[in-house]
């Protein structure tokens, strides 16, 4: 048997989390043959609820689960992590700006970037969800430099299935016949959701649906499904979240599809000409425990228009938010 790693997640008493956490303990993250250890991260006043949240992880008697930290001390949470997914953060408020949400949850990304910089695993792995997800992994990795730097990621998974399903419905087929889906930038309305590559059973997806259709429906459709829910559930997307993390963590460990992309953000290496350091998505590939941007696509004017308009957003959220690094 495996020795058992230890997941650490923040904002584990919220609504994502009663998903995820679930999932990860039955083994649909890390493979059912990994035990695992959850470390588990709220605020004080949570605590309680939390509590109730391992009550139930006990109540499951997963086999795989071997351990339920339950704290409000980071430093304990994030002590010989292995993975961290950094769900935790406050929800935009009524009346809210961007800017205002962009500085509250900043802070709480810039606080947890240090402690994990002070006693975490220099090779832990990290997703970040909490939103402005990519500027708050930004955020998280300024102030973490020991960390390897490669290993602060963002979520658009969720976004890519979305596009997966929208794509698939359009054209009357199963989602698993499309591969090399791609979601391009941040995890807002610029986001770009880009099917040039794609393809449905083998065939280019571009040949299967008019342009009218995946420029004008599709693309805005995909950006705004987030609120789209929200509009109809009273709030933000939970299980369908947490299955993004589920399928964002397992192919980065396990390895993805051979022949498919996955949309991850990840620190920018320049590739596409996208400002290095920048947390921004780009198609990937994974394979050993490690990920590989996707490299020599063909990008239209259309699209490259798009993916600069997306990292101008990024560039100016990273502005916003310069006295928390
Ligand atoms: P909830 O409000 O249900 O849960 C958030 C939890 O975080 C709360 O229990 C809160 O006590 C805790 N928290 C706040 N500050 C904390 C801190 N400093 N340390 C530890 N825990 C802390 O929100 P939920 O629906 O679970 O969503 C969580 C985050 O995911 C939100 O920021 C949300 O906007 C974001 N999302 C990101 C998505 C993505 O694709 N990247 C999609 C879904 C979701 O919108």
């Amino acid at each position: 048997m495996k020795q058992p790693l230890r997941v650490t997640v923040t904002g584990a008493a919220g609504q994502i989390c009663y998903s995820l956490l679930f999932r990860i303990a039955s083994g649909e993250m890390l493979g059912h043959d990994q035990p695992v250890i959850l470390q588990l991260l709220e605020i004080t006043p949570a605590l309680k609820v939390l509590e109730a949240v391992k009550m139930e992880l006990d109540d499951c008697a997963f086999p795989l689960l071997r351990g339920v930290v339950v704290t409000d001390d980071a430093k304990e949470a994030f002590t010989g992590a292995d993975i961290a997914l950094m769900v935790g953060a406050k929800p935009r408020g009524p009346g809210m700006e961007r800017a205002d949400l962009l500085k509250d949850n900043g802070k709480i990304f810039s606080t947890l970037g240090k402690v994990i910089n002070e006693v975490a695993n220099t090779d832990i792995k990290i997703l970040v969800v909490g939103n402005p997800a990519n500027t708050n992994a930004y955020i998280l990795a300024k102030n973490a430099p020991n960390i390897n730097q490669r290993n602060i990621t963002a979520m658009t998974r969720l976004d890519h299935n979305r596009a997966l399903h929208q794509l698939a419905e359009k054209t009357g087929n199963n989602v698993n016949s499309v591969k090399r889906m791609i979601i391009w930038g941040n995890h807002s309305t610029t986001q770009v959701p880009d099917i040039s590559h794609a393809t449905i059973n083998g065939d280019a997806a571009l040949s299967k649906v008019d342009e009218s259709w995946w420029k004008q429906e599709f693309m805005p459709k995909v950006g705004k499904r987030g609120a789209e829910v929200i509009a109809a559930r009273g709030s933000s997307s939970a299980a369908s979240a947490a299955n993004g993390v589920i399928d964002h963590m397992r192919d980065w460990v396990l390895g993805s599809e051979p022949g498919d992309y996955v949309s991850m953000a990840v620190p920018s290496d320049g590739s596409y000409g996208i400002e290095k350091g920048l947390i921004y998505s780009f198609p990937t590939v994974c394979q050993n425990g490690d990920y590989q941007i996707v490299q020599g696509l063909e990008i239209s004017d259309f699209i490259q228009a798009e993916m600069i308009e997306s990292e101008d957003e990024l560039k100016s959220e990273a502005v916003t938010v310069e006295d928390l690094y």
